[in-house]
This record gives structure tokens, sequence and C-alpha cells, in this order.
């Protein structure tokens, strides 16, 4: 199956019981069982539910995997990710990521005896260089957020190989239309699914996706075990954004190239971050492992100061100040003080995070309407 048909059938058939064509949202806790142990395959929904296990079915053939495993959000689905590893072991991961995932690393499983390393992977050979003893994941993030740097994924996860070690790829900025990490060599995919699998900024979502039955296994048992499940409401929600997936990020990506041509010749800008650009560094890589370029921009100001990207981050009309990303509106965000506010200021400048970095999700809206609202802001 092409991916536009996997997004509307993969896993999707009409519910058995009444031929509902549209997989039913089933907002239960328990399954009656007619003797014990004796049941239909469900019997609590922390463990299953038919909602959720069609949206696994489906998130698995959009990522070429064998099997997904949803949670309440990305962060839950990193939560489980973590939780492979034990006290002493290292996480080597990418040095621009969202705040977040930085945040759950260093401030919760540090407490745990985890240890996590930053570093710049851009060139994948400095990756095997920096691998050490306890070294035991490798966490990728790309495009990253919020600089939209490039990792080699499949260069990079044939180093880990090599050392047996584990990789997973955060692919939340380019969506499984992108991107298809497991194809590439990686062990397992993230997502936050609030992003562009949803695609409508109505709900929080996370998921996993491997090709190992036997580490699907593992993260099943700590979907179980911890037990961050989605609700089957958010479930559906998501089956539902997935329909369109491939329209709205074809759209967006469209039109977030005509933005980062505007803005890369606007005499305010200093910089525009977005790998479809030739001279962006890795933009061959870009170009080898992935569909389009990402609808993500991000763009420095010239005067570099706070208050100049205060004041169009105030005045855009079309494009709301939010959090978030992915949804079919457009978004402006601050990173400094929002995504990545907990990030030492000092870690951010080293990757170009500065207080004057805007954040731009760009959306399906007519692209004259929207460059129109940042012509403005700018100005
Ligand atoms: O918000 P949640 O669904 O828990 O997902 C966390 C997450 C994980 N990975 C990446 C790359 C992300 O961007 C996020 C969430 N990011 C934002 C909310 C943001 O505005 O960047």
């Amino acid at each position: 199956m092409k991916f536009a048909t996997k997004v509307i059938h993969a896993g999707i058939e009409p519910d058995p019981s009444t031929g509902a064509v549209m997989t039913p949202i089933f907002q239960t806790s328990t399954y009656a069982q007619e003797a014990p142990g004796v049941h239909k395959g469900y019997e609590y929904a922390r463990t299953q539910n038919p909602t959720r296990s069609a949206l696994e079915k489906n998130l698995a053939a959009l990522e070429n995997g064998t099997d997904a495993i949803c949670f309440a959000s990305g962060l839950a689905a990193q939560d489980a990710v973590i939780k492979l590893l034990k006290s002493g072991d290292e996480i080597l991961s990418v040095n621009d990521l969202y705040g977040g995932s930085y945040r759950q690393m260093v401030r919760v499983y540090s407490a745990w005896g985890l240890k996590s390393r930053y570093i710049d992977m851009y060139d994948a050979s400095k990756v095997e260089a920096a691998i050490g003893p306890d070294t035991k994941m490798i966490w990728i993030e790309t495009p990253t957020n919020p600089m939209l740097n490039i990792v080699d994924i499949a260069a990079v996860c044939a180093i880990a190989r090599q050392h047996g070690i584990l990789t997973c790829v955060d692919n939340t900025f380019a969506s499984p239309y992108l991107q298809n990490p497991l194809d590439l060599g990686a062990d397992i995919v993230l997502h936050s699914a609030t992003k562009y699998i949803g695609g409508h900024s109505d709900v929080v979502h996370g998921c996993l996706i491997v090709k190992d039955a036997e580490l699907a296994q593992r993260l099943r048992f700590l979907q179980n075990a911890s037990g961050a499940v989605p609700g089957p409401m958010d479930c559906f929600l998501i089956l539902r954004g997935i329909k369109t997936l491939h329209l709205r990020v074809r759209q967006a990506c469209e039109n977030a190239e005509k933005i980062a041509l505007y803005l890369a010749q606007h005499p305010k800008v200093s910089k525009v971050y977005w790998p479809g650009f030739e001279n962006h560094p890795n933009h061959a890589i870009a170009k080898k492992q992935m569909r389009l370029f990402g609808a993500m921009v991000s763009f420095d100001l010239k005067n570099n100061t706070l208050e100049d990207a205060t004041r169009i981050l105030s005045n855009t009309h079309l494009f709301t100040l939010a959090e978030s990303l992915g949804g079919v509106e457009s978004l402006i965000g601050h990173p400094a003080s929002m995504t990545h506010a907990s990030i030492p200021k000092e870690e951010r400048l080293k990757v170009g995070l500065t207080d004057s970095l805007i954040r731009l999700s760009v959306g399906v809206e007519d692209v004259e309407d929207l460059i129109d609202d940042l012509a403005a802001a700018l100005a």
C-alpha cells in the first residue's frame, strides 16, 4: 500500500458488531468476561482498547514498523523509552532538541542515575568518537527543534548498531509522511502525535513505533506497567487527523518554502533556518532522507534584540503566538522563553538559540495571507 492509501485504510476495518465504517470510540474501562480468563482479547482498558488498537496498527503501517505503542503524550512515550535503560547507563543525544525532552533526561532521570550527554551529531563521524563505555542509547531528533539541524539517520544508526547501542529517532518535526527512520536503521521511532499526526491542535498524544518483536514487547510491558495511556476519544481524534496527514503536510511544506524564501530576502532578518535551502549545512542529507523539507522555519533578526523579537511575536494576527506546532493553523513562537526555557541560556546559545530567535509552524492557510501577516509584523 502507498502512503496515501495507508493513512486511510491501514489497520482500519468496519466495526464487526455494527458495520460502523469509522472506528468507534470504545469509551469503557473494562470488558465482560464469560468465565475467569475467558474473554474476547480485552480485559482492562489500560492494557487494551479497540480504538487504540486500530490507531496502533495504522501508525505501525505509516512508519513501516511491525508494532506501535500509544501514550498520553510525546513525553510519556519518551519516558517509556528511557525506562528501557538502567541506572548508570548513558544516553548520547543530539545537542539541539525539544526543551521538554532535555528536561526529562536531565531533571527527572538524572536523579535515578541516568547519564546524558549532548553532542553535535550533524557530522556523523563525530558520533563514533563520542561513544563511551556506558552509552546504551543514541537519541536523535531530526530536523531538530528549533534550529532545524539535520542528522544523518542512516549513518548514525549504522555506527550505533556496530556498538550494540539502541537508537531512538524523534520524528515529530518531519512526520511519517516526510521521513521513515526505521527504514534507515533506527530501532525506535517516537512521535509527539500532538503535532503533525493529529494535525488539528486538539489533542495531546504520543507514540512509539518499532519493527522488533522483543522490543515491542518490552515497550508494551512499560506502557501497561507505568500506565500513561491515551483515552479512546484522543485515539479517535488522532485517527481522524491521520486521514489527511499527507495532504496537510504537503501543503504546509509548500507554504513553508515560500515563507522561508520571503524571510531570507527581508532586510530585518539575519538568518533563516530551513533544511530546504541549498546552503543549509546538511541540505544534501535532508534531500536524501526526507520526502520534502518540512514546514517548520526559524529565523533570527539583524539587530538580535529581544525587544524587536517581542514586537514581531506580539503583532502577527494569522500566526498565533503559542507553543506547539504541526496543526493546520500557523503558529509563531519564541523558543528562548517558551518551548526551550528549561535549557540553560549558555547551552542554548551554543547552538544558536538566541533571545531573538523566532520559530514558525507554517500551516495550510493561503500563503499570500501568511506572508502579508509576517510583512506587517516585521514592518
Ligand atoms: O507535548 P508532547 O506531546 O508531550 O511532546 C513532546 C515533544 C517531543 N518531541 C518534540 C520534537 C517536540 O517538539 C515535543 C513537543 N514540542 C512542543 C510543544 C513545541 O512547541 O516545540
